[in-house]
């Protein structure tokens, strides 16, 4: 059989980095990598060509590559992307919208499926207020869907963006033989946790970079209160949740947006865990009142029953996991702790 051709943009990222290891280590594909940076040396090796540049002016590039599935990473993170808003709106939605065109347009030119796989998010949700954020704890998909941030408009309208392009696009769905179809399927992941990268631009940051920190017996302050909470995963199960979503079949596929979860910790929890780890560990809080309003409007937690009904979703790292299994193991090989 021949490999199937994957573009992964954001390759350079911290989902990108770890994505491209895993689609490498199954095997069965030849990997195109996008970013606006070069490729980290760890995986220049997995890819077979490496785009450089904006995704906006570059799309023409890609006109001519018959991917057989795309993993759209590229995007500018939540706390960046409210400082720099109409960047943000560029490589969030004018790079997202350009990606899908041209995939609709291969998938019926060429009667070929395209799977699109999109990256959403918590910041799609927007909670009003602390005492709304508090009583709703866990919340389904389509609840509460009033972003308070120019990343979380972006990543919702993107959401429904994939759908219109899948299902409406010309709207040929009044066909007796509909085209063949672009295959959007979208996760809204939580803060995500890798023990080998650290993430740059996001307002979830301060899990990881509390943990890196103490790791490294670096004092760090927290820009979030302490009761301040979220849901948060470990990047091998982000990686996890797009393989499985990418492999299931579209028969099982209820929705095209789905919550994935694994655990929500407050940062005051962080902070104990880093404290129990790394006894050296200082870390207090300093809260910054523009990162502090988007995590209050991030729910506390996100129900994911929906992603385990239709295909089987389960995190390999609850709270006790995650750090027993994954980040304390690997962090102090790479710190040396
Ligand atoms: C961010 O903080 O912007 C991201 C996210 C939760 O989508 N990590």
């Amino acid at each position: 059989m021949t490999d199937k051709l994957v573009l992964v943009t954001g390759a350079s990222g911290e989902i990108g980095q770890a994505l491209v290891q895993k689609l490498a280590q199954r095997g069965g594909y030849k990997i195109v990598t996008a970013d606006f940076a070069n490729l980290p040396d760890v995986i220049k090796p997995m890819s077979v060509e490496h785009v450089q540049g904006d995704l906006v002016y570059k799309i023409k590039t890609f006109y001519d590559y018959d991917f057989d599935v795309i993993f759209h990473l590229a995007a500018s993170l939540s706390s960046k992307a409210e400082v720099a808003t109409e960047d943000a709106h560029r490589i969030n939605v004018e790079g997202t919208m350009q990606l899908l065109m041209m995939a609709a347009y291969r998938a019926e030119k060429y009667s070929k499926p395209i799977k699109f796989l999109f990256p959403s998010s918590i910041a799609v949700y927007g909670m009003g207020d602390v005492e709304t954020k508090r009583r709703a704890d866990s919340v389904k998909e389509d609840e509460y869907n009033s972003p308070h941030t120019m990343y979380g408009c972006n990543k919702l309208y993107c959401e429904k963006l994939g759908v219109y392009y899948s299902k409406f696009y010309g709207q040929k769905h009044l066909d007796v033989n509909p085209p063949t179809m672009l295959d959007f399927r979208s996760l809204r992941f939580p803060g995500l946790i890798s023990a080998f990268t650290v993430p740059s631009g996001g307002t979830s940051d301060y899990g990881p970079e509390m943990l890196h920190a103490a790791a490294q017996n670096k004092a760090y302050a927290c820009f979030v209160r302490e009761d301040s909470k979220i849901s948060f995963m470990a990047m091998p199960d982000a990686i996890k949740s797009l393989m499985m979503l990418m492999d299931a079949p579209r028969e099982s596929l209820s929705s095209n947006v789905y919550n994935v979860a694994a655990f929500a910790l407050t940062a005051a929890q962080f902070r104990d865990r880093a404290v129990n780890a790394f006894k050296n560990a200082k870390i207090n809080f300093e809260p910054n009142p523009r990162r502090q309003g988007i995590v209050d409007s991030w729910p506390a937690d996100v129900n994911d029953a929906l992603a385990r009904a239709d295909w089987g979703w389960k995190p390999d790292y609850d709270v006790d996991a995650f750090f027993d299994d994954y980040f304390l193991p690997e962090i102090r090989k790479r710190y040396g702790k």
